[in-house]
């Protein structure tokens, strides 16, 4: 197992459109396994594959409270979307540090390949549909914060490119 270095926004590689897995063989199931050890490591509730430079449909998250139900999500595809909203307040590990409210279908229903290749449907809602509906943006190229008024996204990525060039100087 490995970590993967996290792409930090405004990275213009956080806007790429990740392309579906082919097949489930032994490469997806290493990226995936490195996927959920670099997002235990960075106390993330998700990580999509773009956000580690991968740019392939591959998803895993854990909303348990104890962390320790990791989910792997291949080729998600969204089938339901409910048409009552919930507005909620949202992290990204690309874009640390920040936090704003955004709104988003309650709750969804998702088509997926497992880890062992198999298909599966999740229903979620609360944070499971928070987190599965952020992660699937970041497959299509989309950071939470884009939902943001431009103001705010550019006080953010100013804030961002600030807090590189900080991190640099005490490592
Ligand atoms: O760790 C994360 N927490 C989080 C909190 C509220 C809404 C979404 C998230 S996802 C985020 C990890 C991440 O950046 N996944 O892409
Ligand atoms: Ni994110």
């Amino acid at each position: 197992m490995a970590l993967l270095t996290i792409l930090r926004y405004p990275d213009p590689r956080l806007h790429t459109v990740a392309k579906p897995v082919a097949a489930v063989d032994d490469r997806i199931r290493r990226l995936v396994d490195d996927m959920v050890e670099t997002m235990y490591a960075s106390e993330g509730v998700g990580l999509a594959a773009t956000q580690v430079n991968v740019h392939e449909r591959v998803i895993v998250m854990d909303t348990s409270e104890q962390h320790n139900q990791p989910m792997v999500l291949i080729n998600p595809e969204i089938l339901q979307r409910s048409d009552d909203l919930a507005i909620a307040e949202e992290g990204c590990l690309s874009v640390p540090q920040v936090y704003d409210r955004i709104e988003r279908p309650a709750r969804v229903t998702v088509r997926a390949l497992g880890r062992d290749g198999q298909p599966f449907e999740l229903e979620a809602e609360g944070l499971a549909a928070v987190c599965v509906q952020h992660e699937m943006d970041h497959l299509i190229g989309k950071v939470f914060v884009d939902y943001l008024s431009p103001l705010k996204r550019d006080r953010i990525r100013t804030k961002m490119i600030k807090k590189s060039r900080d991190d640099l100087r005490v490592r």
